[in-house]
């Protein structure tokens, strides 16, 4: 099963998507996200420029072959550029081997492992007051755990809160916002969120929170304890984690669970993590994360180590990632929850797909492959059209994590 043309195809219906498509010579042809947020040019060059030449030619149902191919033949390892590639050639390799067994990918990965796949959903509000609104919202749709975030009192911006009547999108046209960041205000705030949500919903949600790799390891480690009482079922990246070992100094302190790694590209990146058992889920995404297979050795190492999957589901990553993720969401023993951050009607144009919602769960179809499409006549529509993520400074004007 030869493959005879590879494409990448970036569009915008509302914010940058980058596609690979592999088509072999039978025809049958598979999908891959390779998209990542504010550096999206980058990977379609290192896909256009460097990979697809190398693919034409090579046998599709040869997986696990051509990753380490493009993993090793590099000699340049790691990092989100080279892997998000990688996850696509992967990704979309796994879509094509689907169709020609005419099984959905989740078959293809031991099979179903549950019915369907727990999710949960993003509220956010300017204050309090308005989080308790976008909750409220979220449970009625049906969803059974919601992530939760504010603004912050004597903040003017902070991670998380949508700009009013827009869905949460945190990449910008125009150039780089810059946000101001205080860890005092956030850390006398929080708790108080969250008392809230508590008295307004009771103990039955599961209420998460993304600290998004804000503060040091020890004060961390107290808005874990300062968020005990509201037994969050995770806190987010509490800490910049390229160090592994910092997060033993939050273990030693608080119970909250922790959850860590959209940003991972390799299990290399959370390997201590997860042995130490120094955090409760992984969070790391097909895209981001050398795609379908290299994910389910990501999952391996956590299952041993009792840790289980969250895999990141923002609006960043395609619908193409979010139908491969619902596949091994789907299969994998060790899941925990998904992210589930709905497109726009626009981009669900673009990527008509088989995966649905309902009553706080989802599952990927039973379509051969992953389920999942590309109109590439609606897609050429909506150019590139350049965005970035915000950066952050501390209040003397010091970057910060944003
Ligand atoms: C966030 C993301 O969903 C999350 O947990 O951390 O929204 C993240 O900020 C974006 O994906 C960055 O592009
Ligand atoms: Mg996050």
């Amino acid at each position: 099963m030869k493959i005879v043309d590879a494409r990448v195809i970036v569009t915008c219906p509302g914010r940058n998507f980058v596609t690979l498509k592999i088509v072999t010579e039978d025809g049958v042809y598979g999908l891959g996200d390779a998209t990542l947020n504010g550096r999206e040019l980058a990977v379609a060059s290192y896909l256009t420029d460097h990979v697809v030449p190398l693919l034409i030619g090579r046998d599709a149902r040869a997986i696990e072959d051509t990753w380490q191919y493009l993993y090793k033949g590099a000699y340049w390892r790691r990092g989100p550029v080279t892997m998000s590639a990688i996850a696509a050639v992967d990704t979309a390799l796994w879509d094509i081997k689907g169709k020609a067994a005419n099984l959905p990918v989740y078959q293809l990965l031991g099979g179903a492992s549950r019915e369907s796949v727990r999710v949960y959903a993003h509220a956010n509000g300017l204050d309090v007051d308005q989080a308790v609104k976008a909750v409220a919202v979220q449970l009625d749709l049906g969803y059974t755990a919601i992530r939760v975030q504010s603004g912050i009192p004597g903040l003017s911006s902070t991670y998380g809160v949508a700009r009013a009547g827009r869905p949460y999108e945190p990449a910008e046209k125009g150039g780089v916002t810059e946000h101001r960041w205080s860890t005092e205000p956030y850390l006398n705030f929080v708790p108080r969120l969250f008392e809230r949500m508590r008295s307004e919903f009771g103990d039955e949600v599961d209420l998460l929170h993304d600290v998004h790799h804000r503060l040091t390891p020890i004060e961390a480690a107290r808005a874990g304890k300062l968020l005990e009482p509201y037994h969050l079922f995770w806190m987010e990246d509490p800490t910049p984690a390229e160090h592994q070992d910092a997060f033993r100094l939050i273990r030693q302190h608080t119970t909250t669970p922790i959850a860590v790694g959209e940003v991972f590209n390799s299990v290399f990146d959370c390997q201590h993590l997860i042995q130490a058992q120094l955090i409760d889920y992984i969070r790391a995404t097909v895209v981001h994360a050398g795609g379908i297979s290299h994910l389910r050795k990501i999952a391996a190492l956590a299952e041993l180590h009792q840790v289980r999957t969250g895999s990141h589901g923002a609006t960043d990553l395609s619908p193409i990632c979010m139908a491969a993720a619902l596949h091994f969401d789907l299969s994998v023993h060790n899941f925990g929850i998904q992210e589930h951050m709905p497109h726009t009607a626009e981009t669900d144009a673009v990527f008509p797909h088989e995966y649905a919602f309902a009553s706080g769960v989802m599952h990927p179809g039973d379509a051969p492959g992953l389920g999942v499409e590309i109109d590439e006549a609606l897609a050429a529509r909506y150019p590139y059209d350049p965005a970035y993520l915000p950066v952050n400074r501390r209040m003397d004007g010091t970057m910060h994590d944003w």
